[in-house]
């Protein structure tokens, strides 16, 4: 990219989530004029916490804008304001999961007409590599190519931004669900534990995504964030952790049968969990294939961005 600076406005739909409170942090960062949907009274209520780091945004420099998916007419006017959208909306089973309402913006960004650039919710596995995914947790899946099907149909040029594990849901627990900090005794590893697995830390996904919004390389095309010296095996995560302790940890390794078969007993978020787990840990979902002419690699493009190592996040958990 040139060393001139675009104007590009952003706005960030989604803003106070977990992903997108970084986005939003990495737009002002990276200097953009940064917009922020800001739900109406009513569906703020009194979460409190929600509030105050929407007044936080807008202290560091942020427009905040009101807008609801109950009120069309708001989404088009919000998108109006606006060059590139980004939206972070919940897809995450044990949190809320609300990817469908997307459809509403696509359509209210199809009407605005203005909006160079549109990057959906996305975040993680790349959905169109997961046709073969299992029930019940291919339903992430199956929404994010709905998505992408009206984005494309609406020709809305857009950034898929895939790839990774979020670090906070994947490293720090080293990977064992139902928890995120690490075990102190056990640890349950999938299989061997020898597949790859692409991991980032939530603040550098948030840099490469606000990198890339105005990167014509990247223009209707897919951004995996796979970068090279963050592809641990589970294994390799474990030794990581057992240096930081100074400490070895007992190993129980789980075979893929046995896996799947916990998942039986289990509530909806758990079964959607064991299935996003079994894609990434005993089928490498994350790391088995080629980028190919549809996509570009992330480290690659912004070699610039010192995406942190996991040894390096892993310190703060000891
Ligand atoms: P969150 O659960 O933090 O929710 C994000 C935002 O969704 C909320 O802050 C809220 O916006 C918005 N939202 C929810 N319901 C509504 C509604 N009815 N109307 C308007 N806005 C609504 O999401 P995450 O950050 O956990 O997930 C974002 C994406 O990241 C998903 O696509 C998910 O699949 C993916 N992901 C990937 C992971 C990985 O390991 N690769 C891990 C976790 C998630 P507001 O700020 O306006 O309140
Ligand atoms: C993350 C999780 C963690 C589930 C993706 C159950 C979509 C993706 C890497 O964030 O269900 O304990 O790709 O007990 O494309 C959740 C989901 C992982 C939470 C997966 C995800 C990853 C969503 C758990 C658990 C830590």
């Amino acid at each position: 990219m040139s060393n001139e600076k675009s104007n590009r406005k952003v706005l960030v739909v989604g803003g106070t989530g977990y992903i997108g409170r970084r986005i939003v942090k990495a737009s002002l960062a990276q200097g953009y004029p940064t917009y922020v949907l800001q739900r109406p009274a009513a569906e703020i209520g009194l979460d409190i916490e929600k509030l105050e780091m929407l007044l936080s945004f807008k202290k560091q420099g942020a427009h905040l804008v009101e807008g609801s998916f109950s009120d069309f007419q708001s989404l088009v006017d919000a998108v109006k304001k606006v060059d590139v959208v980004i939206c972070t909306m919940s897809g995450v089973h044990f949190r809320s999961h609300n990817l469908m309402l997307q459809l509403k913006l696509v359509e209210a960004i199809k009407q605005a007409g203005n909006v160079k650039r549109f990057l959906p919710s996305e975040f993680g596995l790349d959905p169109a590599r997961m046709g073969h995914a299992l029930e019940p947790g291919r339903v992430t899946f199956d929404e994010k190519m709905k998505v992408r099907k009206a984005i494309e149909d609406a020709k809305i040029p857009f950034t898929y931004v895939c790839g990774a594990a979020f670090a906070g849901y994947f490293a720090g627990n080293l990977s064992q669900m139902g928890t995120l900090v690490p075990p102190k005794d056990k640890v349950l590893v999938y299989g061997d534990g020898n597949t790859k697995v692409s991991i980032m830390d939530e603040d550098d996904i948030a840099t490469y995504t606000i990198k890339t919004i105005d990167d014509p390389r990247t223009l209707n095309k897919t951004l995996y964030l796979r970068p090279p010296e963050n592809l641990p095996t589970q294994r390799e995560l474990v030794q990581i952790w057992e240096n930081l302790l100074g400490k070895k940890l007992e190993k129980i390794f789980i075979s893929k049968e046995d896996f799947l078969a916990s998942m039986k007993g289990m509530d909806f978020a758990g079964q959607v969990g064991v299935g996003h787990f079994y894609h990434i840990f005993y089928e490498g979902s994350l790391t088995n294939f080629e980028i190919g002419r549809e996509g570009e690699e992330a480290s690659k493009l912004y070699p610039e961005v010192k995406y942190t190592r996991m040894d390096e996040y892993l310190k703060v958990y000891a």
